[in-house]
């Protein structure tokens, strides 16, 4: 009797504690979570993509696979000089396109008779990926390619065996080049219609991780990240990163581009956004756009609604003939970090005192405080049951602000499905909403009037669970 007196005991104790710890361990994750290459992919934010090829001397946007390979022949070829002008801009990573729909290789392809070996440039012995990868590492960005399916030069295109020809394709841009942080695979089909032909996208996405596992493959749908569905640099203010991809193919079989931007709601996989736009007019380099750059305030605006709305900015930057970033584009990107540098230069919430009435578990560990401390792996949560709650950010004195910036602890999945922002001035001034909105994700970044107050309060409305905010910026 005293035995099980003890049992009972022990079994009341148990189911006491572990109830009670319920809610200070980490939060579950909510549907489809980044794996580490996606989560680290995101944390780019932002970096160039660079057409160059056959079309730059041909004053083309899409050359058609008849042109002789010596029209390639860059003058002063100079990859340093493309990385330098990345890193000041402060982008972190260059895509080349390392094969657009002419199907002219900027490296010795063994795959394809037209390419850099069999142009004038270098006497044959070229290889601009080389050249690309190593300057890349030598400024700390990352590298990546853009390869085109669609070859209108090549022999076997149309036939099933060019799958194989593809996929031999990737294996040399992914296997002899170092690291390669994303591969852009393009939708784009120009082929016959009525042709049977299909890609074989799972052959070429085994061959793609087989030589490069930790690569974000981008297409269309993924599956490491989708095409925002236009080609302006916007992604709508609702943006998940989740998509369902089960069906559907990139090209004209994908989701419809109004899908594509926004993601779906409950969709199953984890497929971020990225917003791809170019500086100029065109994609590729064109003496007749010298003078129609996009101007710093477009380029602003392009920001904000790109990586100021879960989503990842690949800015399109030409070069030229001789084979340089332009100096009037390279000024260009200089003045735009500059003036996002002043827009986001002091962050009045940092370490500032950060207070909400609900923490999980009361725990210091998921404290509001979290928000503020500039550390990407630390948060502020709630108990499991309560997906409305605030916090509210308390300024040392009155500060004039007009922009915020907030961010989602993704890994642990998306939730956030409305929120709020409320201001208020003194300890007796009424809160005031300056913005209101829905999805946040890895990050979001808010403009409002301008308004001077002394406390800033975050409402989550609604959240698919509870709430895991890991930064907030406020400017
Ligand atoms: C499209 C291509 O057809 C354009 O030429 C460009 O490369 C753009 C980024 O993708 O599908």
């Amino acid at each position: 009797m005293r035995r099980y007196l003890l049992f009972s005991l022990i079994f009341v104790i148990t189911s006491f504690l572990l109830l009670s710890c319920k809610d200070y361990s980490e939060p579950l994750p909510y549907g489809p979570v980044p794996t580490e290459s996606q989560l680290q992919w995101q944390k780019m934010e932002y970096y160039m993509f660079v057409h160059f090829g056959p079309n730059t001397f041909t004053d083309k946007e899409w050359g058609d696979g008849l042109e002789s390979p010596d029209v390639f022949a860059p003058t002063e070829l100079d990859c340093m000089q493309w990385a330098k002008v990345a890193r000041q801009a402060g982008m972190k990573g260059i895509i080349v396109t390392a094969k657009h729909h002419d199907g002219f290789c900027l490296w010795p392809s063994a795959y394809s008779s037209h390419t850099v070996e069999e142009s004038g440039w270098r006497d044959g012995k070229g290889d601009l990926l080389k050249e690309l990868s190593i300057a890349c590492e030598k400024y700390g960005l990352k590298f990546g390619v853009y390869v085109s399916p669609w070859d209108q030069n090549h022999p076997k295109y149309g036939l099933p065996e060019y799958n194989e020809v593809f996929a031999g394709t990737i294996s040399e841009v992914l296997g002899n080049y170092g690291n390669v942080f994303e591969l852009w695979l393009d939708g784009a089909y120009g082929g016959n219609p009525d042709s049977t032909f299909r890609y074989d996208w799972e052959l070429f996405h085994e061959i793609a991780y087989s030589k490069s596992p930790d690569v974000v493959i981008f297409s269309d749908i993924g599956p490491g990240c989708r095409w925002v569905g236009n080609e302006s640099g916007i992604a709508p203010e609702t943006n998940w990163s989740r998509l369902n991809t089960d069906g559907y193919q990139p090209g004209k079989f994908a989701p419809s581009r109004d899908t594509l931007g926004g993601g779906n709601v409950h969709g199953k996989y984890w497929v971020p956004a990225e917003c791809d736009v170019s500086l100029r007019p065109g994609w590729f380099y064109s003496p007749s756009t010298d003078d129609k750059l996009k101007s710093v305030d477009q380029l602003m605006e392009i920001y904000y609604s790109s990586v100021g709305r879960n989503s990842n900015l690949l800015l399109n930057v030409p070069a030229d003939r001789r084979g340089r970033i332009p100096a009037a584009d390279s000024a260009r990107l200089v003045e735009f970090a500059k003036e996002r540098e002043k827009a986001f230069h002091v962050d009045y919430a940092k370490m500032s005192r950060t207070l909400s009435d609900e923490v999980r578990g009361a725990k210091p560990k998921f404290a509001a405080s979290n928000i503020v401390d500039g550390r990407y792996d630390t948060y502020w949560s709630t108990d499991d049951n309560v997906t409305s709650a605030s916090f509210t950010v308390y300024f040392r004195r009155n500060r004039v602000i007009s922009a915020a910036m907030i961010q989602e602890y993704i890994p642990l999945g998306q939730r956030v499905k409305e929120f709020s922002i409320e201001c208020a001035l003194g300890d007796d001034g009424d809160w005031k909403e300056v913005f209101r909105g829905t999805t946040i994700g890895y990050k979001r970044i808010v403009r409002f009037d301008s308004v001077e107050v002394s406390k800033v309060r975050f409402n989550i409305l609604d959240s698919y669970a509870s709430p895991v905010i890991n930064n907030v910026e406020i400017y």
